[in-house]
């Protein structure tokens, strides 16, 4: 038994890379010069071209933040009806359907990755279905083959929320090049961020062409609207903290790697509690959450258990992503007449926790917080 004190400051799941405040206000007297403060300015076509670059993706459009830009991604593929995709994931997947009056039919996911099961997509689809809107859990991609070949089959559009899975690589391939448009969060809880902001990506020049459009209000010259389009512009100051961001993203990933092993070493043993590890040969993962899976049985307590005890250490654990979508009150009546069969991400959704994970977290901070969680067996 180990006699942990809780910690004197908040331990919190993630916490931001933040540039140095020098260099920053460096830059910014550089966007005062110019007077340019957003609609596509210079810092804007900057991030714009690195983030292509480093995303390894033909075509970019960035955005204030990525719900919007999702919401945008399925007003432009002119999805309908019905659209798959997973009650596993943050609220805001279902909710951009829902702002573009598509009803969410949720698929159960696989027990591993945790993402849309792939296997049981087809039997979800009716005439009314016009797309699959998948999310790359946690940065673990998606079988992206088996997703698109369904696609194919069924002439149906595939939308990647790619908001966890910033520089992920499938096969040396970035995320984004899979599916007809992927959307990045550029949150501040994200790897690279712009405090909020977002972006898609496509491989359609095309799609490029319309997104835009779709971002600011549908307008094409001073005296042409081409279609009722929304304000979903990045501003020039979020594109330049991206901008200085960037560079300190590499150095970030490298921090989190070794702390992923260092939670994998500590953790490996203690009997019920698995990290996962979905890394595999082909993927270049990018450490943006590390989770574990309580298996209540064999631990002796419950997740919810080992939560709050972590709160007493001050340590803020996230249940992500507990309650399922399915369970939200807003999306409860699209199960009144047959009940939702995802026993799966039932599962799932309660053994698992995200635990703090970010580049300045210290060696003795995660070896206290292995720990708490191996003295919390029973
Ligand atoms: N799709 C998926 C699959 C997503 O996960 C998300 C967002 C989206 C779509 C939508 O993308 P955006 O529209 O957000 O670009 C957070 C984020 O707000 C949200 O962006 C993210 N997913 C979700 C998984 O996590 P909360 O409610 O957990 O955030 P919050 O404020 O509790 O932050 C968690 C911890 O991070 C805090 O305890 C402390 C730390 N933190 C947070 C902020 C905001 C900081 O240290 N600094 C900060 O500025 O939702």
């Amino acid at each position: 038994m180990n006699n942990i004190e809780p910690f004197e400051d908040p331990i919190y799941v993630t916490q931001p890379i933040l540039p140095k405040l020098e260099n920053l206000v460096e830059k910014l007297k550089e966007v005062w010069g110019s007077k340019r403060l957003t609609n596509n300015g210079p810092q804007h076509k900057r991030l714009e071209e690195r983030l292509c670059d480093i995303l390894k993706v033909p075509y970019l459009s960035l955005f204030n933040n990525g719900t919007i830009a999702l919401i945008v991604a399925c007003q432009s593929l002119r999805l309908t009806g019905e659209v798959i995709t997973t009650p596993f994931t943050f609220a805001a997947t279902p909710h951009v359907l829902t702002w573009n009056n598509i009803s969410p039919i949720f698929c159960d996911i696989d027990p591993v990755t945790m993402n849309i099961d792939a296997d049981k997509i087809e039997s979800m689809i009716t005439p009314q279905t016009t797309g699959i809107l998948a999310v790359h859990v946690y940065g673990t991609p998606c079988d992206v083959k088996k997703i698109q070949e369904i696609a194919n089959r069924y002439g149906l559009k595939v939308v990647y929320d790619a908001a966890h899975a910033f520089g992920v690589e499938i096969d040396g391939k970035g995320i984004g090049t899979f599916g007809d448009v992927s959307m990045f969060s550029f949150h501040a809880t994200k790897l690279f961020h712009t405090a909020e902001g977002g972006a898609l990506t496509f491989n359609d020049k095309n799609m490029k062409d319309r997104v835009d459009l779709l971002k600011n209000f549908g307008i094409k010259n001073e005296e042409e609207v081409m279609m009722p389009g929304i304000n979903g512009k990045m501003n020039e100051l979020q594109a330049l903290l991206g901008l200085e961001v960037l560079g300190l993203v590499e150095e970030e990933k490298k921090k989190r790697r070794n702390i992923f092993l260092a939670y994998s070493n500590y953790l490996n043993g203690i009997e019920g509690i698995k990290i996962c590890n979905n890394n595999s040969e082909d993927v270049n993962h990018n450490y943006q959450y590390v989770v574990i899976r309580v298996n209540e049985k064999e631990y002796g307590v419950s997740r919810d258990y080992l939560y709050t005890e972590l709160k007493k250490y001050n340590v803020h654990t996230r249940k992500y992503f507990y309650p399922l979508c399915s369970s939200f009150a807003c999306y409860k009546h699209l199960f009144s007449s047959i009940p939702a069969n995802l026993p799966i991400a039932d599962k799932v959704s309660t053994e698992v926790l995200c635990l703090p994970i970010y580049g300045e977290l210290n060696g003795y901070v995660i070896q206290n917080i292995c720990n708490i969680i191996s003295d919390l067996k029973q």
